[in-house]
């Protein structure tokens, strides 16, 4: 069993009761883990995902090696049949199967290049690593998706759950750099699986991101209609998809502030940190009692731990 995806989820609601069980009872599979280890490769930096996932880890009484491809390893070649006679020292054909050797569980971290959209369709790294490893791989944030980030976000919904059916918007928000559109297009995926919650997207005009995964789920390009009687907001930056990795857009008005909170039924405020402030949203906004990124952090633990836990059951 890989966790590469959303769709890699049988059962979400399951899922999410899973995992609100491990929280209230993070140690009783300590023994789970035993003598296992997780290798955990990052090609970009982390501050939730390396500590939640290490902690998911341990809880499970795993070992866990932490490589950083970033400045300590060798820089890897993904394409087959190439003569490698550039910057690359290393084929992953080798370098998948020998990380194999030591670890049970690998997981990887490798964000989109934002340069080609081709490659980052590919997620060349996850598939080489699918490809060339000889045990379960952990998507920790590819190229188009942060499957571990969404299942936190569906975990935390659930535990602030109204009694009504909640209205749960996707804004997009300005940023000063070129973001992936990974945990937007996991968000997305999620909230098709939820199937009692209505879900809007909200952009601005030419931000659409890939349609092959929004499929029909509805966009409003005016925020502030968007905004109307939402019982969550989640907002987040990606860059252009269409004009692939470019910024076209860094409108103030959409970032998210108290004026806008107004708009929607009391709601409460997510991102996936880390965030910018007073460019996503408002200092006001974050540091609200309506604010629970705290708390979806502090579910990425949960998130990791039900999926480590499900893949440690399959392999024994
Ligand atoms: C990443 C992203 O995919 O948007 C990771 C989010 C979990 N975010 C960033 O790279 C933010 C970088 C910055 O400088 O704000």
């Amino acid at each position: 069993m890989n966790y590469i995806s959303i769709k890699n989820i049988d059962n979400l609601s399951q899922w999410v009761q899973d995992a609100l069980k491990i929280k209230k009872n993070p140690l009783k599979n300590k023994k789970l883990g035993k003598n296992k280890t997780l290798g955990m490769l990052f090609f970009n930096p982390s501050l939730r995902t390396r500590l939640s996932t290490q902690k998911a880890a341990l809880n499970l009484g795993m070992n866990v090696m932490v490589m950083n491809f970033t400045n300590e390893g060798w820089t890897l070649e993904f394409e087959d049949g190439v003569i490698m006679n550039q910057g690359a020292s290393e084929h992953i054909k080798e370098a998948a199967e020998v990380i194999s050797q030591y670890c049970d569980i690998i997981a990887i971290r490798a964000f989109a290049g934002l340069i080609d959209k081709e490659k980052d369709n590919a997620e060349t790294v996850m598939a080489g690593f699918l490809k060339h490893a000889t045990v379960p791989i952990v998507n920790m944030e590819g190229a188009t998706g942060h499957p571990l980030q969404s299942l936190a976000d569906a975990i935390t919904m659930e535990e602030h759950k109204t009694p009504h059916r909640p209205k749960v918007v996707l804004t997009w928000a300005p940023h000063p750099k070129a973001l992936p559109q990974a945990v937007a297009n996991s968000f997305v995926e999620m909230m098709q699986k939820q199937e009692n919650m209505d879900f809007v997207i909200t952009h601005p005009q030419g931000y659409e991101l890939n349609p092959e995964i929004t499929k029909d789920s509805k966009i409003e390009y005016d925020q502030d209609k968007a905004f109307e009687n939402a019982d969550f907001i989640y907002a987040k930056n990606w860059s252009n998809y269409n004009e692939y990795g470019q910024i076209t857009n860094a409108d103030s008005n959409w970032t998210v502030t108290a004026e806008k909170m107004a708009l929607t039924n009391n709601a409460k405020f997510m991102h996936c940190l880390p965030v910018r402030r007073n460019m996503i949203v408002t200092d006001e906004v974050i540091d609200s009692e309506n604010s629970i990124v705290i708390e979806q952090a502090n579910n990425r633990t949960y998130s990791a731990q039900l999926v480590l836990q499900k893949i440690l059951n399959n392999v024994k």
